[in-house]
């Protein structure tokens, strides 16, 4: 079989930097006139991650409603579906931040199912470097225990770490991280890389398109535990038209932002991660907060206008009733006397005990 598509899967925790890194990876392989199609996955619909990969103007495939690893065979629809859309030669695939165990549960399956229409690049897990320096000191990143236990079965079932936002770092930090990490690590791969700057994503891109040893570690997992680490995780994602005479965009969205992180902070409220897409025609916006109220982030405007769309997603260590109240409180804060809003979709929930469609306990040969 000749030309055979690449997948390429890009896990790690909420807020690690995946979308980031998608949308970066997307630009590079563009301009060496690569045809790329992606893939974005979520426990729910209206996700910020595919309205903002379509800003890259490949194609995007979405598995909404329940992860790659429990619609196992969603996944490979999109996956055909995506492949066959965009004629790719690489897709680029971001399961649910929340999500572990995938090799057992999908690279396995994948080599065991696709061997001949695809080669699986190894799995790379990405990390914030905030969190995986707190977490290799032995605490829990401001996370529950058992969300952290995720984050750490994510960590150890890598074939690749890939350090992120390596920009935020001093060179001497780094080096004591990617150092502690390959003690704690020692059958993964690490690498560091900044989506901001560029920097690393050529080193990572030329390791994994030339590799395809891929799951090669299965780990075991504790399901109750993988369960209530999901479980603790309030999930909002909302859909809503805006409109107003001439208003700031920009103010307002950073407004909504910052009135919820200071709730997060007085609440001292484990955060995943709380993102907005606010789009007004061609103009957007994105807006992130990763933990307390310092990791709040800006990037793009969205200008002046009569007009907006905005999408919510949040999860956060709190129950869904609550954070429903505490996203509409804030809402409402900011739009009120000047802007009304039309909700077409919201919807808040827990995630449910992760029941996968496959569970390989072997390594499958795959070359
Ligand atoms: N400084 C810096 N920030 C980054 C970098 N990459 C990502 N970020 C920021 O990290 C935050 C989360 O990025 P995303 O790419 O949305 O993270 P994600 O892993 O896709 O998150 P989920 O889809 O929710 O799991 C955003 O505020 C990004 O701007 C980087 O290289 N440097
Ligand atoms: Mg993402």
């Amino acid at each position: 079989m000749i030309n055979k598509t690449r997948l390429i899967i890009v896990g790690g925790f909420l807020g690690a930097g995946k979308t980031t890194l998608l949308y970066e990876t997307t630009k590079f392989l563009m301009n060496q006139n690569k045809k790329v199609g992606l893939i974005t996955n979520d426990q729910a619909s209206e996700l910020v991650d595919t309205a903002l990969l379509l800003q890259t103007k490949v194609k995007v495939a979405e598995v909404s409603g329940s992860c790659f690893c429990c619609n196992f065979n969603g996944f490979i629809d999109s996956i055909k579906q995506v492949g066959k859309d965009s004629d790719a030669d690489i897709i680029i695939a971001e399961p649910v931040g929340s999500c572990t165990d995938l090799s057992a549960t999908i690279m396995q399956p994948l080599k065991d199912n696709l061997n001949r229409e695809l080669i699986i690049s190894p799995l790379t897990v990405l990390a914030d470097p905030l969190r995986l320096a707190d977490i290799l000191d032995g605490r829990t990143a401001g996370l529950h225990a058992s969300a952290a236990y995720i984050l750490k079965k994510q960590l150890e079932e890598s074939d690749i770490i890939l350090i992120t936002k390596k920009d935020l770092l001093e060179q001497d930090q780094l080096e004591l991280l990617l150092a502690k990490v390959k003690l704690n690590y020692p059958h993964s791969e690490v690498l560091s890389i900044s989506s901001k700057t560029g920097e690393g994503i050529d080193d990572w891109l030329k390791l994994i398109l030339s590799k395809t040893r891929t799951g090669q570690r299965i780990v075991e997992v504790d399901y109750d535990t993988y369960a209530e680490g999901e479980a603790v995780l309030g999930w909002l994602n909302s859909s809503i038209s805006l409109k107003g005479e001439q208003i700031n965009w920009d103010k307002t969205a950073t407004t909504f932002l910052e009135d919820i992180s200071q709730k997060i902070d007085k609440q001292n409220i484990g955060v995943g991660h709380i993102k907005i897409i606010l789009e007004n025609g061609s103009n957007y916006l994105v807006g992130n907060i990763t933990g307390t109220s310092e990791t709040l982030s800006i990037r793009g405007k969205a200008g002046i206008s009569n007009k907006a769309q905005i999408i919510i997603n949040a999860r956060i260590e709190i129950s869904p009733e609550i954070l429903d109240e505490i996203v509409k409180e804030s809402l409402e804060k900011v739009t009120k006397n000047t802007i009304t809003m039309k909700i077409n979709a919201w919807k808040c929930l827990s995630p449910g005990y992760p029941n996968p469609t496959f569970r390989y306990n072997k390594i499958v040969d795959y070359k």
